[in-house]
């Protein structure tokens, strides 16, 4: 345990609420809470209780609150913590914050209340920050790996390989040790064995954080086509509402328009182009440009044509080029000969046929959608990395073992092959807090709010 001040903050949102929630933490919480509370003599109360009471400035009542109190180490920041719930009123809560400072606490900076749990081993640094996380999720997909998280999945993981390699490492410090006779503590064959072991466990890891991406930042879904499939149509009804000018003239879009839509909880940004053609037209050159840019970036496409319109043939001329996974869709299945349908059918059976305009089969177009990301392979309780930090850390450290394989393909003397190892560990200790620098931790706590 630290010596610590102690700190207080509004842990609920500013502003008028039913009841708004001042925590207090460190060692000095219940003396300082103990003489503006008038009830029951808090020093004297179990932990995991909450009394009913009176907070005086002196003789003035301020407010009815419950307190609830928690002692060290049974609490979040594993220090004496006392949670006060009064009425939401911005008057009242700075009135009693103000009581708790002149009583010898500070306020606490943002997200100090986690740093502590971190600094306490209550948390690692994963999970801190996935509380951080937790707090901005606004998807249930967001919601779902943040709580993970938390709860440890990912940090387990690392923790149990890093020890794996510390066993390693020491065995092949302890050959240093003997300098010049020629022993072999460390089994290269294990050694080689076990670097394959984590790799399988840290490749997914590196992987998921593609995904990762898509759940917290959205997945960028590109509706593409030639001009007047009927694009814009569907990306207002998708989204409800008539965000893009749909004409029956070639050419109407010519930037590209962008929203969200979440299906199923999964944050989709949905991205309307200027349909693909040659064109003579600069503005309109300059649109399908961006178009092709789009298409580059997406993780989805939704490549829609014109069935009425388009002969077979063409179809396979059209999609060569994607590299991202697509969606064949035939849109005006309203104006389809059913004898041309069932000749697109023989030949494209995944062709998924829809009326943008009057709404047929979107439902199922939506539905495509969402099973076309939860198909790779991310279920809910999977481990999936969000945080670049953990990302880039996760990259060296595949990076280092790369190199002790290659060190071992070659026979390479100890010495080396233990720099590598040290620079793998190191780097998954990083991910977990095990080696943090005090300007990582401020980074990283500063972008929590206050109160956390
Ligand atoms: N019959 C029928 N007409 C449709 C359907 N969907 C769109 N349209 C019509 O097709 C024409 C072109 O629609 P848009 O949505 O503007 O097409 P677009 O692909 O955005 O075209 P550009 O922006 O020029 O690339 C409009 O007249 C729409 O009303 C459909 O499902 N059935
Ligand atoms: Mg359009």
């Amino acid at each position: 345990m630290f010596n610590q001040d102690t700190i207080c903050a509004l842990a609920t949102a500013q502003g008028i609420g039913a009841i708004g929630v001042i925590r207090v933490s460190g060692p000095e919480t219940f003396p300082i809470v103990n003489r503006i509370f008038k009830g029951k003599n808090l020093e004297k109360q179990l932990s995991h209780t909450i009394h009913f009471g009176t907070i005086r400035d002196n003789q003035t009542i301020i407010d009815e609150v419950l307190v609830s109190l928690f002692k060290a180490p049974s609490s979040y920041t594993r220090e004496d913590t006392i949670e006060i719930s009064c009425h939401g009123s911005d008057f009242i809560i700075q009135k009693i914050l103000k009581l708790i400072l002149r009583e010898g606490a500070r306020l606490a900076n943002p997200g100090e209340f986690t740093q502590r749990a971190f600094l306490n081993g209550q948390l690692d640094l994963a999970q801190a920050e996935a509380v951080a996380d937790l707090i901005a999720s606004d998807s249930e997909a967001s919601h779902q790996t943040a709580i993970n998280q938390i709860r440890g999945g990912f940090s387990k993981q690392i923790a149990q390989l890093r020890e794996a390699l510390i066993h390693f490492a020491s065995l092949i410090e302890l050959e240093l040790d003997f300098g010049e006779e020629d022993v072999e503590f460390a089994d290269r064959d294990d050694l080689r064995q076990l670097i394959f072991k984590i790799q399988k466990v840290l490749i997914p890891l590196i992987d998921s954080f593609e995904m990762g991406n898509v759940i917290k930042n959205g997945v960028p879904t590109v509706i593409a086509g030639k001009p007047n499939a009927g694009k814009s149509t569907l990306l207002n009804r998708l989204l409800n509402e008539e965000k893009a000018i749909v004409s029956d003239i070639a050419g109407t879009t010519r930037d590209v328009i962008e929203d969200e839509l979440f299906i199923e909880g999964i944050r989709f940004r949905l991205i309307d182009t200027a349909g693909l053609r040659k064109t003579t037209d600069t503005i309109e050159a300059i649109g399908v440009e961006r178009t092709l840019q789009q298409m580059d970036k997406a993780s989805l496409i939704v490549y829609l044509f014109d069935a009425s319109e388009i002969q077979l043939t063409e179809i396979a001329q059209q999609i060569t080029e994607f590299n991202a996974p697509y969606i064949l869709v035939g849109n005006k299945v309203d104006k389809l000969s059913a004898d041309k349908k069932s000749a697109f059918d023989t030949t494209y059976p995944d062709i998924l046929w829809i009326s943008a305009s009057e709404n047929k089969n979107i439902d199922t177009l939506k539905d495509t959608l969402v099973r076309k990301v939860k198909t790779r392979e991310i279920k809910s309780g999977d481990t999936v990395v969000t945080n670049l930090r953990h990302y880039q850390h996760l990259l060296q450290t595949n990076g280092a073992l790369e190199n002790v394989l290659e060190g071992l393909a070659q026979s390479v003397t100890g010495d080396f092959l233990a720099q590598d190892i040290r620079f793998a560990l190191h780097h998954l200790g990083e991910i977990t807090g095990q080696i943090t620098t005090d300007d990582l931790l401020a980074n990283i706590f500063s972008k929590f709010c206050i109160g956390k």
